[in-house]
């Protein structure tokens, strides 16, 4: 029989903010390799194996993969759940597979995540093209061989016993990215269980994944989006955005919505609304084609006000735009200039205002950043004050991660069991006496106390009648909020250690 190529997704615990019918959406990552893997290399077998979303645990895993015996098996965690991807590489590699690691998170820690002798090549950037001529180079089975595959990390040595070796890692010339994105495959949505998302989801029904584009034109510090699907100008790291045509995306939707039963989309995308152009046009395509479905997307403030004058913004929401998620972090444009984060606090005004008064059904989410360098008690205050001032449907405070990539990541806070990435979780820290913890107690006395008139006006206009999905969400999350802060709080006064705030599936060992 061929030989297999199995991605692999294991058990995890989830985010507390997110319902458990729609924790997890479809690994678009696989389906994207897995669908350029099959047409390239027509003797290999591909399957994609989703344990979070047929809720299987560990054991379950353990015996699946004894069973299909994979020559190689693909892993791509976040940092929030490296403990799990090495457990999976140990698996896989105890099961006789070769381990391939990529994205936003392997892609980072290359020579770590090689020293664990767990992994036998990172794939770095864009994965679908580097990945299919990995394969063959693996199974030639030779260093130089391997060290012609751009864009990848291996321990020198025979490839077989890299994972042995204590060698010197090689890392080969960058990858150049997929010039047309148009020209990847359709994503092999047939290896995925996709009934399975969002199947009892009420505010997110039948949910797919979907990418407008990859990449961005910001190059915020804190964000490892861009650099992912950066381009290399010399040895520099470059923002670069890149969208696929408006066809192209009709085409992936009237799949998903025809031939999959999809009746939502979540845009992957950094910023759905980076380009100008193509999300308005593929509004009009899809409302031409007697399409409107629900739609969620992070997005850009500057974007979004200059999408409301063109009427690009508009079509959007009329196509089924319905939940937009916006990364405003800041109320002062110092702090914001110090992250080169380049839309700014007028923006952010002038979208909600835009929203609040065209687009009432559109459910804004805002998220902000704490504990920049000098940030104090008074400075998350002020955070909380503008949060209210712009009258979001709801907020999240995440604190500055220094993820992998990023500028605030040293390779020195690595950790072999993977248990300090726990910590990357974009929770508040919750602990006593954590490295947040007097701006953390700072941030709960504020949301406490501090109601100033928009922020009651905020959530009495949520109690009206009118817009039942998007009270429904909002009341959801707040429910949920106040779930996750009382279980902190009991935990810290129970003195109960080890919580790092996911939650832990009741199937995750089963
Ligand atoms: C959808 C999504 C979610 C969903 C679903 C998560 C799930 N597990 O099912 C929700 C909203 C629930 C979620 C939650 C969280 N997420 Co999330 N999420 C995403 C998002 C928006 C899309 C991922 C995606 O499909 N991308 C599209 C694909 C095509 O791109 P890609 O993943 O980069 O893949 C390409 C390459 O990277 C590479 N590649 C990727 N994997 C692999 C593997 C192999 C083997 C190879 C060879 C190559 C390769 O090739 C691919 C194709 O070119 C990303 C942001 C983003 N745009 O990527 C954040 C992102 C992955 N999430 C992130 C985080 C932090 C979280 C949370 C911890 C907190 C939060 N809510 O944001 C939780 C953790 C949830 C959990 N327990 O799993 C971070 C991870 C950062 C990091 N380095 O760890 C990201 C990058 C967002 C960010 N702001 O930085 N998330
Ligand atoms: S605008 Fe958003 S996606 Fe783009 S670099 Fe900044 S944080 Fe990342």
């Amino acid at each position: 029989m061929n030989e297999l190529f199995l991605f692999v997704r294991p058990p995890r615990p989830l985010w507390p903010f997110n319902s458990p019918a729609s924790a997890f959406w479809p690994p678009l990552a696989f389906a994207s390799m897995a669908a350029m893997l099959r047409g390239r290399l027509r003797d290999l077998r591909v399957e994609i194996l989703d344990a979070p979303a047929l809720h299987m645990g560990w054991r379950t895993l353990t015996a699946e993969i004894q069973r299909r015996r994979p020559a190689f098996v693909g892993i791509g965690e976040e940092a929030v759940s490296c403990v799990e991807g090495l457990r999976l590489a140990r698996l896989a590699k105890s099961c006789g597979a070769k381990v391939i690691a990529g994205g936003c998170f392997f892609g980072q820690v290359a020579p770590q995540a090689l020293a664990t002798g767990l992994v036998d090549a990172v794939v770095h950037g864009e994965g679908e093209v580097t990945l299919v001529e990995l394969v063959q180079a693996l199974r030639e089975g030779s260093t130089a061989t391997l060290a012609k595959v751009n864009g990848i990390s291996f321990l020198a040595g025979e490839p077989s016993s890299a994972a042995s070796s204590a060698g010197e890692v090689i890392t080969t010339a960058p990858r150049q990215l997929v010039s047309d994105l148009d020209t990847l495959p359709l994503p092999a949505y047939d290896l995925l269980p996709v009934e399975r998302y969002g199947a009892r989801g009420v505010n997110h029904p039948n949910l797919a994944a979907i990418e407008l584009g990859r990449g961005c034109f910001g190059a915020c510090d804190f964000c490892v989006l861009w650099r992912q699907m950066g381009r290399f100008a010399g040895d520099r790291l470059v923002p670069q955005l890149r969208v696929k045509s408006p066809e192209r995306l009709l085409e992936e939707i009237r799949v998903l919505v025809r031939r999959y039963g999809r009746r939502y989309l979540g845009w992957v995308d950094p910023c759905f609304n980076a380009d100008p152009r193509v999300p308005g046009q593929l509004a009009e395509l899809l409302l031409r084609d007697g399409i409107r479905i629900g739609q969620s997307a992070w997005v850009r403030t500057d974007a979004m006000v200059r999408d409301a004058a063109s009427g690009a913004l508009a079509q959007c929401v009329r196509s089924g735009l319905n939940e937009v998620y916006l990364g405003i972090e800041r109320p002062d444009g110092e702090s914001l200039s110090s992250l080169h984060k380049t839309s700014g606090v007028s923006h952010a005004r002038e979208a909600l205002r835009i929203l609040r008064e065209q687009f009432p059904e559109v459910l804004t989410i805002g998220s902000f950043i704490y504990g920049l360098p000098g940030d104090t008690p008074r400075t998350v205050r002020g955070i909380h004050r503008f949060v209210s001032e712009l009258e979001l449907d709801e907020f999240f405070f995440i604190p500055l991660t220094p993820l992998p990539g990023t500028a605030e990541w040293h390779p020195e806070f690595w950790d072999p069991t993977g248990e300090r990435f726990r910590e990357f979780n974009f929770l508040p820290t919750g602990r006593p006496h954590g490295r947040h913890a007097e701006l953390e107690r700072a941030l709960a006395w504020s949301l406490l106390t501090n109601w100033p008139w928009s922020r009651v006006r905020s959530y009495l206009r949520a109690l009206l009648p009118g817009d039942g999905r998007r009270s429904s969400v909002r009341w959801r999350l707040a429910a949920r909020t106040t779930g996750v802060q009382l279980r902190r709080l009991l935990r810290n006064a129970l003195g109960a250690g080890g919580e790092f705030g996911m939650i832990f599936p009741r199937w995750y060992e089963s």
